[in-house]
C-alpha cells in the first residue's frame, strides 16, 4: 500500500469532485482527490483567458452548503475566473479538504484488477494508486478541440486554445489578434481583445445567438439581505429542468396572442442572463413554430444594436441558422457593439473558408488575415472526451475509448457495463451540459455518497451496471432527445462538433427528471446494478 491508496479516488477538483470529496469523507469513506491542475477550480483553472466568466448567476452558481455561503460574498452577479478560483480555495479551506487532495497529478491510466477488486490508477509522475472506487469528475470540457488546419506549424506568431491559456497571462495590447470560433468563449475573449488589440479579426462559421448578460455589481449588504432566501433557492434547483431557480411558463408560445408573447419575451430579455432560454415558453425547445417566434424576437433585438447593416445578415440572419437555444446561447456584455470599432473586423467563413495557416496569418478564400496571435475558441470534445483520452481499462481489458467508439453508452450517465466500481460525475448521458453545474454536482454527489454508504454497510465491495439497464438508459436519452429540437443543430450537445464523433444527444435533458429517476433507482434497491 502506498500512502495514497484509498477507498475512493476522485479525479478532478471542480464542483463535482470537491463536493463528492466532502460528502464521502463526511460519511466516513476514505476518499482522496487528485487533479492535474496546480489549483482547484476545474474549468476555471484551465480557462483563464481574458474575459472568462461564468454565465450562470450567483448564488445559483455555487454550492448550497451554508458553511460555504455564510461568509462568502461575490463582487459580481456573473463572476470572472479569478474570483471563482478564490471561491474554490475558500471551499477547500472551509471544508478542510486540502489534506485529502494532491494537485499537479494527472491521471494517465487506470486498470481494473478483478482479483483484488481494485482500480490501479497511474499518474503522470509515475505513481500508482490503488482504490476500491474510481470516481472521475472531469467536467464536460476536459479535452480541448483544436481543428486540424493545414500549415499551423508554419505560423510565425503565437497560438493558444482558450482551454489552455497561459497561466501567467498574455497581453493582447497592440497585437494583431485573430479569433477562430464564436461560441461562448469566442464572444468573451473578443470583447476583451477588441479593447486592447491593434487589430482584431473574428472568424465566424456559425453566428452565436448571444443574450444580454446584464452584469450587476454586488455589495456585501445586498448579499446579506439575499442570503435569507438562499435555502429556498437551493432547494428549488434540483426540481427545475435546468438546475436553475425556475422553469419556463407552462404554456405554449402558440396559445397566446402576439402581444402576450412579446410581453414574456421582453420580461425575460430584460431580466437578462440565460433566462430567455431556460425560463421561456414551455415549447421553446420542442416546437419549431414556437421557437421561431423567439428567434425573430432575438434577431430584431440584436440587429438594432449592429450599426453596420452589412453585418446584419452575418451576425443575426433573417432565417435562423438553427432553432434558438439548440446550440448553447452565450451571454454577452457588449459583443454586438465591438463591430462598430475601426480595429474590429469579421470574416464569414461560410463565404470565405479557411484554406491554410501561413507564417503571416490565416489564409481564407478571400485573402490573408494578418495576425501575430491566433486564439482557438473552437470548443471541446465535450462529455466523453475527458474520459476517453485517458487509458481506462475495465473488466475485459477493453479500454473505455474502445467501448465508446461507436457512441457513448452508460447507465444513469454515470456507470458503464464492464467497468466495475467506476462512477463518473457530470459526464455524458447525465444532465451535465443541460444543468447548472453546482446543481448537478450536488444531485449526483449525494446520490453516489448514499450508494457507496449502502455498499459499505451491506459488506459489499463491487458494483457494475447491468448491460440491459445501460442499453435502456442510453436509448431513453436518445428517445427524449428526439422529442426536442436539439437534433436540429450541429453542436457539442449532439457530439457532432468533433469530426468523426458519433452523433447522439450526450446530455439528459431534464434535471428534475433525472433527480426523480435517481431517487427511484435508490428506492428500488439500486436496480440496474449487479452488487457483490
Ligand atoms: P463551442 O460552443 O463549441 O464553440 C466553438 C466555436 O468554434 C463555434 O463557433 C464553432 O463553429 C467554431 N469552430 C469549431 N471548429 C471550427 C473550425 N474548424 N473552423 C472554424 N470554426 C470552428 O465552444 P465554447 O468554448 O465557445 O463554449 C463551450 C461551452 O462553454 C459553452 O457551450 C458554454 O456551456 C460554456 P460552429 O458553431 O461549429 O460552426
Amino acid at each position: 500500500m502506498s500512502d495514497d491508496d484509498c477507498e475512493a479516488l476522485i479525479v478532478g477538483a471542480g464542483f463535482s469532485g470537491l463536493y463528492l470529496l466532502h460528502r464521502l469523507r463526511e460519511a466516513g469513506i476514505d476518499a482522496r482527490l487528485i487533479d492535474a491542475a496546480e489549483e482547484p477550480g476545474g474549468i476555471w483553472y484551465w480557462n483563464c483567458y481574458p474575459g472568462a466568466r461564468v454565465d450562470s448567476q450567483v448564488p445559483l452558481y455555487e454550492l448550497s452548503l451554508p458553511e460555504l455561503w455564510r461568509d462568502w460574498t461575490w463582487s459580481e452577479r456573473y463572476p470572472g475566473w479569478r474570483e471563482l478560483r478564490a471561491y474554490f480555495r475558500h471551499a477547500c479551506d472551509r471544508l478542510e479538504l486540502w489534506p485529502h487532495m494532491a494537485m499537479g497529478r494527472r491521471m494517465t491510466g487506470a486498470a481494473w484488477d478483478e482479483g483484488q477488486r481494485k482500480w490501479r490508477i497511474t499518474t503522470g509522475s509515475g505513481e500508482t494508486i490503488a482504490a476500491r472506487y474510481l470516481l472521475p469528475c472531469l467536467g464536460f470540457a476536459a479535452k480541448a478541440h483544436v481543428p486540424k488546419i493545414a500549415g499551423l506549424e508554419s505560423f510565425a506568431g503565437e497560438w493558444h486554445h482558450i482551454g489552455h491559456w497561459p497561466q501567467q497571462g498574455l497581453s493582447m495590447a497592440g497585437r494583431k489578434v485573430a479569433i477562430i470560433g464564436t461560441g461562448a468563449s469566442g464572444v468573451q475573449v473578443a470583447q476583451e481583445a477588441a479593447a486592447e488589440a491593434a487589430q482584431l479579426t473574428l472568424l465566424q462559421r456559425t453566428p452565436i445567438l448571444a443574450l444580454p448578460m446584464r452584469q450587476e455589481a454586488l455589495s456585501e449588504e445586498q448579499q446579506e439581505r439575499e442570503k435569507a432566501d438562499y435555502p429556498a433557492l437551493f432547494a428549488a434547483r434540483p426540481l427545475t429542468r435546468g438546475g436553475f431557480d425556475v422553469n419556463g411558463v407552462e404554456i405554449s408560445a402558440l396559445d397566446v396572442d402576439e402581444a402576450e408573447r412579446r410581453r414574456l419575451f421582453e420580461r425575460q430579455w430584460q431580466a437578462g442572463g440565460l433566462r430567455f432560454w431556460y425560463a421561456n415558453f414551455a415549447d421553446l425547445l420542442t416546437d419549431e413554430r414556437a421557437n421561431r417566434h423567439a428567434y425573430d424576437f432575438w434577431r430584431d433585438k440584436t440587429r438594432a444594436r449592429i450599426t453596420d447593416p452589412a453585418l446584419h445578415e452575418i451576425l443575426a440572419p433573417s432565417e435562423p441558422p438553427h432553432p434558438f437555444g439548440t446550440k448553447r446561447p452565450s451571454l454577452e456584455q457588449h459583443y454586438y457593439e465591438i463591430f462598430s470599432q475601426d480595429n474590429v473586423s469579421l470574416v464569414d467563413l461560410k463565404r470565405a473558408p479557411i484554406e491554410r495557416i501561413v507564417p503571416e496569418g490565416i489564409l481564407t478564400a478571400q485573402g490573408l488575415v494578418e495576425c501575430d496571435l491566433i486564439v482557438f475558441a473552437t470548443g471541446f470534445d465535450a462529455g466523453s472526451g475527458g474520459l476517453t483520452q485517458v487509458e481506462i481499462r475495465g473488466r475485459d481489458d477493453r479500454s473505455l475509448a474502445d467501448v465508446w467508439r461507436g457512441g457513448v453508452a452508460a447507465y444513469l450517465g454515470a456507470a458503464v457495463h464492464g467497468f466495475p466500481n467506476l462512477a463518473y460525475l457530470y459526464g455524458p448521458l447525465s444532465p451535465s451540459g443541460f444543468s447548472n453545474g453546482p446543481t448537478a454536482a450536488e444531485i449526483q454527489g449525494d446520490w453516489l455518497r448514499d450508494f457507496l454508504v449502502k455498499l459499505r454497510d451491506g459488506g459489499l465491495t463491487r458494483f457494475e451496471a447491468n448491460a440491459e439497464a445501460e442499453r435502456e438508459w442510453t436509448a431513453s436519452v436518445a428517445a427524449i432527445g428526439a422529442m426536442t429540437l436539439f437534433p436540429r443543430a450541429k453542436s457539442w450537445y449532439m457530439g457532432d462538433n468533433i469530426p468523426g464523433k458519433p452523433r447522439q444527444l450526450i446530455n439528459y435533458p431534464s434535471v428534475v427528471g433525472y433527480t426523480n429517476y435517481l431517487d427511484e433507482v435508490a428506492a428500488d434497491g439500486y436496480r440496474g446494478f449487479a452488487l457483490a
